[in-house]
């Protein structure tokens, strides 16, 4: 048993969710792309929480490859949880971290009892990670690391059609595999 992963498409601050992922950066204080949009709709909550994170247990900012969560403020969810993606490269395979942030996301929402989540694409946008490859490991480790008893559903929320195209790829490709 593995599961339901669906895929939608738009922005991931319209979706209902119990938790939210952010496509964040190390210092947690805001950014562009999903992270901009997150901190637009969901309000100062949660900045003033990801402030106080900084402030205490990340005093040098979130690793790359690790999740932490908040409140999500006016957004239609009970979490967010903040991942930082890694910068593509094309000359180091930082796949085990990009990875990493979807076990750790998945991880941090259960131990929040979160049982429906929606991830956007991290790292492909700002970090420019080509798009096939992320949606591969996107849902690879997904597929691997959620317990179906844990999570009624794994939501990825595509912004763009190409995006989304990327992603149903792969769906498909591990359901076969
Ligand atoms: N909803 C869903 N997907 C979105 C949205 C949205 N509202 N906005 C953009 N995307 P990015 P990264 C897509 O750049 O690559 C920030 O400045 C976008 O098309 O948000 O992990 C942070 O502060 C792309 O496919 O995240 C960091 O500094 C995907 O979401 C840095 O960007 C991820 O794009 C993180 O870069």
């Amino acid at each position: 048993m593995t599961v339901p992963i669906t895929l939608a498409q738009g922005d991931i601050t319209a979706q209902h969710a119990d938790a939210l992922v952010n496509a964040a950066n190390s210092s947690l204080l805001g950014g562009g792309g999903v992270d901009g949009a997150i901190h637009r709709r969901g309000g100062p909550e949660i900045l003033a929480e990801c402030r106080r994170l900084r402030a205490s247990r990340y005093g040098k900012g979130l690793p790359t490859g690790q999740a932490v969560a908040t409140t999500a403020g006016r957004l239609d969810a009970a979490h967010v949880i903040h991942t930082v993606g890694p910068v593509w490269s094309a000359t180091e395979d930082r796949s085990a971290l990009l990875a990493s942030c979807h076990r750790e996301a998945l991880r941090v929402a259960a131990e929040l009892g979160a049982r429906t989540l929606a991830f956007p694409a991290i790292s492909t946008g700002v970090y420019r990670w080509p798009i096939d490859d992320a949606a591969r490991i996107a849902v690879r480790t997904v597929r691997e690391a959620a317990d179906p008893a844990l999570f009624d559903e794994v939501r990825f929320v595509l912004f763009d059609q190409a995006a989304y195209d990327a992603y149903a790829e792969a769906l498909a490709a591990a359901a076969d595999g």
